[in-house]
């Protein structure tokens, strides 16, 4: 049997003609962000995606399906469905039998991609190590995700609502390349920086597009985690985010499992008065344009005629 995968018209076209395609995810959209502004900004990151001359697949799971690549009241409804459920690698099956609605988190995406055969993604933070996980053992599954799906993920680095040096150790033990873009350091989402080194740096699209090609004629199963930092104007200093963290964190403690990623999100955009959200808006934005320069190189490359 062939997975439940449609493709969009024109996502199934740019697969045909070897164009550059992007993955989005649809948790950032269910669970990261409040309507309308979740529907906004899943328009405007689709935008960025063309404008840089790629083909955006946001990928959801609705009516049994895999769809990647979602039509404008397809993504209306998603945006408008609070309920949906959040979707990682232990969830993807049975919420396709169950035909209900599903919102992709990174690891889910990442494993529809790789059926849809998109080589990258590109969202806003991945999941982590969570602090205390040394007692909670809350590690997200995006992490093994990464170490066995081979999909290039484009994000700002992880939330310092997680521990990042442990995340980072973790990265290392799975054998996953964090490749800092244009930096030495490991950024932290709303911040340019975590004050942790990156374990490898690029500066160019088409050299992380060599690397990706490259773990493929290896056979290294996994991906790429390219760690892109927030635009500068945009960014949300340490100093001044790191107290709101705390908060949060104190605010969240009674979540668990699922709900801990979503609850401190919605906690930190409360007590940021909303200009977490607009950091957040802005570093997609960059992370799309990111995407598909990679995506457009990885094209390029895969149409040469080989040496
Ligand atoms: N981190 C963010 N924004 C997000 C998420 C994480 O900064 O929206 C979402 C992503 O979909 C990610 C998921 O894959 O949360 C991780 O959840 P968990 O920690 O439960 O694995
Ligand atoms: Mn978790």
């Amino acid at each position: 049997m062939t997975p439940p995968l449609i493709l969009s018209d024109d996502v199934a076209a740019a697969q045909a003609n070897g164009a550059p395609v992007v993955a989005l995810e649809s948790t950032i959209i269910t669970h990261g962000m409040p309507y309308p502004q979740n529907l906004e900004t899943a328009q405007r990151v689709e935008a960025q995606v063309r404008a840089h001359g790629a083909t955006p697949a946001t990928i959801a799971l609705m009516g049994g399906q895999i769809r990647v690549g979602l039509d404008a009241d397809s993504l209306t409804a998603l945006a408008k469905t609070p309920d949906a459920q959040k979707v990682s690698r232990a969830d993807l099956a049975a919420c396709l039998t169950s035909g209900r609605t599903g919102a992709t988190t990174v690891a889910a995406t990442m494993i529809c991609a790789r059926l849809a055969g998109i080589d990258v993604f590109a969202t806003g933070g991945i999941g982590g190590v969570h602090r205390g996980a040394e007692t909670s053992f809350d590690i997200s599954a995006d992490l093994t995700e990464l170490s066995q799906t081979a999909v290039t993920v484009v994000a700002a680095g992880a939330k310092a609502i997680l521990d990042l040096p442990k995340t980072l150790e973790v990265l290392e033990t799975l054998g996953v390349p964090v490749i800092g873009y244009q930096t030495d350091d490991f950024p932290a989402f709303w911040s340019r920086s975590s004050g942790l080194p990156a374990p490898l740096r690029m500066d160019a699209p088409d050299q992380i597009a060599a690397a990706h090609l490259m773990r493929e004629t290896l056979g290294l199963p996994g991906g790429q985690l390219v760690a892109n930092p927030i635009p500068a104007e945009a960014e949300i200093p340490r100093d001044r985010i790191d107290p709101i963290i705390a908060a949060a964190l104190k605010d969240a403690a009674d979540a668990s499992a699922k709900d801990v990623t979503p609850a401190l999100l919605s906690r930190i955009l409360k007590l940021t008065v909303g200009q977490s959200l607009d950091s957040n808006i802005a570093l997609v934005l960059n992370n799309a344009r990111l995407g598909a320069e990679i995506a457009r190189e990885i094209a390029t490359a895969r149409a040469r005629p080989h040496k």
